[in-house]
């Protein structure tokens, strides 16, 4: 029994961002049914390949735990098949480009005629607005949801994180609006839009900057090494490089190893509560009753001296030492992990956060599991399904269609061939 069992999902998503929340819903337990173009297939399919004419780790690391059909959704009889799922299932979701929809005959009306309980959730790349319209990727987003305009040092560009706040935030942010609504539904007996939009996505996950948009208009942010270093502040929230989004001066400092390993770095907070033992621990035990180092305020011009200090003393140690020294103090600190030393920590593999996956045509694979642990609702990790893998179980299955009838829909173009695996 999973928390989501007896929810079906009409998957009508692509590339990253709404895969990512039909991922999480399956992993919950939800019967996600992805609709793919016959022959085609989710673009990412192709993309990115490492394995010749095999799915690529972009699709199946977005995919897990689904069934696929492939129909033709502007064929006749491939409508009538999507209505069909339409009239079977609870939520449909999708990311298609704006207009996309309407364009093949599914709009918002038309989908409550033919199904008053469905949820219909989208992302796009805006809301109503201006460019309502725009066909947005990933960092399109996050450098118009003002992630970019943060990000990265003060005296360098505007720059794009490796996070995938823009894609998979927002995958996260639908995921949370659909079983929303779904509870809704529980009372109100009625579906509803549910839309989440890249640019707010990546604006509702850079709060704090907007928060330190405001106290600009107040005064200087204290906590910007800029200001220790007697630079002036612009009009706008400045990119602060490895600075502390919060009120703990915090940064990122080289560890043993720095020269040859791009990863031998600590992230290091100098929390207040913890001032004294940080002074003994780098060997500066008279900054604890100086005036000039005792208290945060105090502390605040002198951070880029501070941290040279610190490092002083990090760059004897390596990252892990560090953090075996500063753990037990409480002092808050966590090494740059990569992603080779991430893909082999057992922990992770112990929670199901990294998992191995065997899949029929490249073999075996690492991917991220579900990061949302459900006591009663266990996540396992299920292969991505190959193209079109279900089409013949889900129109026989889900949709009640004969055998005769599963026949004239594949004479008629609507469905893919058939995969059929070894
Ligand atoms: N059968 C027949 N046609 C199908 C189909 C099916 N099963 N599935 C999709 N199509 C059609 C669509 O109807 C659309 O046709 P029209 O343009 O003629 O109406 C066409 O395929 C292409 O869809 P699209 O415009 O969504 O795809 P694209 O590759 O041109 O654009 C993207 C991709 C991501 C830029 C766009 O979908 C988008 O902006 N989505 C919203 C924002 C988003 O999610 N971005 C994140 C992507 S991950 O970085």
């Amino acid at each position: 029994m999973k928390a989501l069992n007896g929810i079906r999902i009409l998957d009508f998503t692509h590339v990253q961002s709404g895969p990512t929340c039909t991922q999480l819903l399956a992993w919950f337990g939800a019967d996600c049914i992805k609709v793919e173009r016959p022959g085609v297939g989710d673009a990412t399919r192709g993309q990115l390949r490492d394995i010749p004419e095999v799915d690529s780790l972009y699709f199946t690391m977005l995919n897990h735990n689904k069934r696929s059909i492939t129909l033709n959704t502007k064929n006749e009889t491939g409508k009538s098949v999507l209505e069909r799922l339409v009239k079977e299932c609870d939520v449909l979701v999708e990311n298609f480009a704006p207009g996309a929809l309407d364009r093949m005959g599914f709009g918002w009306e038309r989908i409550q005629e033919l199904n008053p309980r469905m949820i219909m959730a989208s992302v796009k790349g805006f809301g109503p607005g201006p460019y309502e319209d725009c066909k947005v990727y990933e960092n399109v987003a996050q450098c118009t949801g003002g992630s970019a305009s943060t990000t990265g040092f003060r005296d360098g560009p505007p720059t794009v994180t490796g996070a995938q706040i823009g894609d998979s935030g927002t995958g996260l942010h639908l995921a949370l609006g659909i079983v929303t609504a779904l509870y809704q539904r529980e009372k109100s007996g009625r579906g509803q839009r549910v839309l989440a939009a890249m640019q707010d996505g990546v604006l509702n996950l850079c709060r704090v900057k907007l928060r330190d948009q405001q106290r600009l208009e107040r005064g200087p942010l204290t906590e910007y090494s800029q200001h220790g270093q007697g630079i002036p502040f612009p009009e706008a929230t400045p990119r602060a490089g490895n600075d502390s989004g919060g009120g703990q001066p915090g940064w990122i400092l080289k560890c043993k190893g720095w020269e040859t390993d791009a990863n031998a770095y600590v992230y290091f907070i100098t929390q207040a509560a913890v001032w004294a033992p940080i002074c003994d621990v780098i060997g500066k035990p008279e900054w604890k009753e100086d005036p000039d180092y005792a208290t945060p305020p105090a502390r605040l011009d002198k951070l880029t001296h501070i941290f040279d200090t610190i490092e002083a003393w990090t760059k004897t140690r390596t990252k892990f030492e560090v953090m075996d020294i500063c753990n037990p103090l409480d002092i808050p600190c966590g090494p740059i992990l990569s992603m080779k030393e991430l893909a082999e920590e057992p922990s992770l593999r112990e929670t199901g956060t990294i998992v191995e996956v065997d899949h029929p045509a490249r073999g075996k694979y690492l991917t991220v599991g579900c990061p949302i642990k459900l006591s009663d609702s266990p996540a396992e990790v299920i292969r991505s399904p190959l193209l079109g893998e279900h089409t013949t179980e889900i129109l026989t299955d889900v949709l009640g269609y004969t055998e005769e009838e599963v026949r004239e829909i594949q004479d008629s173009g609507a469905v893919g061939k058939q995969v059929v695996l070894d």
